[in-house]
């Protein structure tokens, strides 16, 4: 009968014993899968960077040594875009934009930023950032009537006031009260805001890279004016392009010279992997004959949180 006794008290033993293993078990697979998994994924980022880079240094070769004029850089026979029209390149959506067609924020223009949210947002919220960001660069002293100084940041419950001096980095626009996240980092209708502007000093807009949307802030008129401008500009119509912006009533002078700048800002993205957002500024005297001024791989979207 003791054996059996044994046995009795041994059985549930065991079984525990057997369950406490299983658990473990399962566990320590689970975090085994999850480190695989997160393995993988390092290692798919280091592959998909590689080929960025690869692709990357042919673009610059060829901002280097090709010639660039209107909207593309010519380069053995071929034409790569460069007002940010995507193009595949080696398997890779590739989005060349001259930095000159972008609106930069270094020489504030309240009335032109406003005229470009609008085109992405209601009035009262154009109205709202713009005249925030006026006050975040302005001093302290001059309280726009939609903008916001050191007070209302307080009242508002912000742990940060405005900076009061010029923007150093464009992701400052997201600590703008009134800027939403799908306004900077764009839907599946609309632009990111953050691919319209850059935080740089523009003197001139070039008429032949500017987005869309940036064109239009600048030149004021109607609807069918600027359609009009528009057409000409996807038509690649230069001279008519030229001849149309000398009559169109504009706030930036130059309209129709066409320059590029030496900085470009480049988005690489492999369909359902994670993007690379590059800006290179050219320097073809120095070595190396370009500088990065900008470099976000992995580029996720801003200000999610
Ligand atoms: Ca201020």
């Amino acid at each position: 009968m003791k054996p059996y006794k044994q046995s009795g008290f041994i059985i549930p033993v065991a079984l525990i014993i057997i369950s406490i293993l299983i658990m473990l078990a399962t566990g320590l697979s689970h975090q085994a899968r999850t480190q695989i998994k997160a393995l993988q994924r390092t290692q798919t980022q280091w592959q998909n960077e590689l080929i960025y880079r690869s692709v990357l240094q042919k673009i610059i070769h060829s901002l280097l040594t090709g010639k660039i004029a209107y909207n593309y850089v010519r380069i053995d026979q071929k034409q790569l875009p460069i007002d940010g029209r995507t193009i595949n390149l080696d398997g890779v959506n590739v989005q060349i934009q001259d930095s000159a067609g972008l609106m930069g924020l270094g020489v504030y223009n309240e009335k032109v930023f406003y005229r470009l949210l609008l085109q992405l947002t209601d009035t009262r919220a154009a109205q709202q950032i713009s005249q925030e960001l006026s006050d975040w660069i302005d001093r302290n002293n001059l309280q726009l009537r939609y903008g916001m100084e050191a007070q209302d940041y307080l009242q508002a419950g912000l742990s940060y006031y405005p900076r009061n001096k010029m923007l150093r980095s464009l992701d400052e626009l997201l600590e703008l009260p009134s800027m939403t996240y799908t306004l900077y980092n764009g839907t599946t209708e609309q632009p990111p805001l953050r691919n319209l502007v850059t935080p740089g000093i523009h003197l001139t807009l070039n008429a032949a890279t500017a987005p869309q949307q940036v064109l239009r802030a600048y030149l004021e008129g109607t609807d069918e004016q600027f359609q009009a401008i528009w057409a000409a500009r996807t038509a690649e119509n230069w001279p008519l392009l030229q001849k149309l912006l000398t009559h169109f009533p504009g706030t930036l002078g130059d309209l129709g010279r066409f320059v590029p700048s030496s900085t470009f800002r480049i988005i690489l993205k492999i369909p359902g992997q994670k993007s690379m957002r590059v800006t290179i500024k050219l320097r073809p005297a120095s070595n190396p004959p370009y500088s990065i001024q900008q470099w976000y791989y992995p580029d996720d979207d801003r200000g999610q949180n």
